[in-house]
């Protein structure tokens, strides 16, 4: 293990937080919180060790022997024939937890139900779209090294038209995107959507959204799980000026082009 990572430690929501063997390795990024939400939620022990993204920490070797994608979210846990099991990929961090240990269906459903199947549905949705889309807006609109507008409107509209399709399920449905409760489909979507601002989406235009994203932001353990491994921010980023935004996105933009290179030499 590298030695000049910054292990947080153990977090516990409450007393009665269960035992176990959960590693995470994550940074303050919408895909982290996700997982932090949901151990949270789920009231299980976990120690964490924070990854400086700006330094590249995920491209190390050791960190790629946990995840070989070199991003994070990545987990290890002891599996239940007791030897170590390594997780990657956000919506399989978060179906490895509710699978294993959510056994009382707090944010799932049981599996072959209706809802477990709904619940796919939007974890999958998020996956493959809302994460990498959103991903684009910021990259194009905040990352790129020049103001590329196709790829700026191209990747801004599509967020656009992804948050009007979470709007109008939110519209349909009690509180949640699927049946009565909050599941790991609304806990995967919930940091990007709080990451709005930041990919220059108006979130005024989404009632339904809007109140869902106070919904679950009043909900104590997604609220707790929000801040590791450090403060979350990205709500209150709708109060800095033009400037201030610039200056953040001038920071970023350094390491990741860095790392874009390093990756083109491979
Ligand atoms: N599909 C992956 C995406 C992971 C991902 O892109 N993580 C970003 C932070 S949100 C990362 O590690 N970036 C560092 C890099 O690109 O080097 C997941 O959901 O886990």
């Amino acid at each position: 293990m590298n030695r000049r990572l910054t292990q947080i430690g153990s977090h516990l929501l409450t007393k009665m937080a269960r035992k176990t063997d959960i590693h995470l390795y994550t940074a303050q990024t919408p895909n982290g919180i996700k997982v932090t939400m949901l151990l949270e939620e789920l009231g299980l022990e976990y120690k964490v060790t924070a990854i400086e993204l700006g330094k590249n920490t995920q491209k190390e070797p050791w960190f790629l022997d946990i995840n070989p994608n070199g991003r994070i979210p990545a987990m290890t846990d002891t599996f239940t024939d007791g030897s170590t099991i390594r997780l990657f990929e956000s919506g399989s961090i978060m179906q490895y937890l509710v699978d294993r240990y959510d056994t009382g269906h707090k944010v799932s459903y049981p599996q072959g139900s209706r809802e477990y199947y709904e619940t796919n549905n939007w974890l999958f949705w998020q996956m493959g779209g809302l994460g990498p889309m959103q991903g684009q807006a910021n990259h194009f609109a905040r990352y790129a090294p020049e103001k590329i507008e196709y790829g700026i409107n191209r990747y801004q509209n599509e967020t656009r038209r992804l948050y009007g399709v979470m709007n109008t399920q939110l519209g349909k449905t009690n509180a949640y995107l699927v049946g009565d409760k909050i599941t790991i489909a609304d806990l995967s979507s919930w940091g990007w959507v709080a990451g709005h601002h930041w990919a220059g989406i108006n979130i005024d235009d989404f009632p339904h959204l809007k109140a869902w994203l106070e919904r679950v932001l009043a909900r104590p353990a997604s609220e707790k799980g929000r801040h590791v491994p450090s403060r979350h921010t990205a709500l209150e980023q709708k109060n800095l000026s033009q400037e201030e935004l610039d200056k953040k996105a001038e920071q970023a933009r350094a390491w990741v082009q860095q790392g874009m290179a390093a990756d083109a030499k491979k």
